[in-house]
């Protein structure tokens, strides 16, 4: 009893560092799911979905795919990223396709340098140049 009760304190300890140093993973994909919860296992099917849910801290991984989506920050200091920005195979079949129907991605709610989106290739974004990509100091990588 007393090495189990050691064992919960020992989790409970590492599991308070694990909320206090880093927020919560999101991931996306294009793969429809009905069970789709923004875990690993069960993506959502669309970035806006993972922001909307996401909390300032929070990173949201979007896998390879083709997502017809105009998303917006709604001011949360978050990191929207592909699998591996660093990697071009990867940031060219991660793609954020605005449909030529308004700016791709929208940061308008007074986000700051903790609000970023990297490894993207993003493509078909109306708007004017004062939303995108003329936004200085907000995270762009
Ligand atoms: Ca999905």
């Amino acid at each position: 009893m007393k090495t189990m009760n050691h064992w919960l304190a020992t989790t409970a300890v590492l599991l308070l560092s694990i909320t206090l140093s880093q927020g919560a993973t999101w991931h996306v994909d294009d793969i429809t799911d009905p069970a789709e919860d923004g875990s690993a296992e069960h993506p959502f099917d669309s970035i806006q979905q993972a922001i909307n849910v996401a909390a300032n801290g929070d990173t949201v991984i979007v896998h390879p795919g083709r997502y017809v989506e105009n998303i917006n920050f709604n001011g949360k200091a978050i990191t929207v990223q592909s699998e591996n920005p660093e990697t071009w195979s990867v940031v060219e079949s991660t793609v954020i396709d605005g449909n030529n129907a308004a700016p791709v991605v929208r940061f308008i709610n007074g986000e700051g340098p903790s609000s970023k989106i990297k490894g993207f290739t993003i493509t078909r974004g109306q708007g004017n140049n004062s939303i995108w990509p003329f936004v200085p100091d907000h995270g762009f990588s």
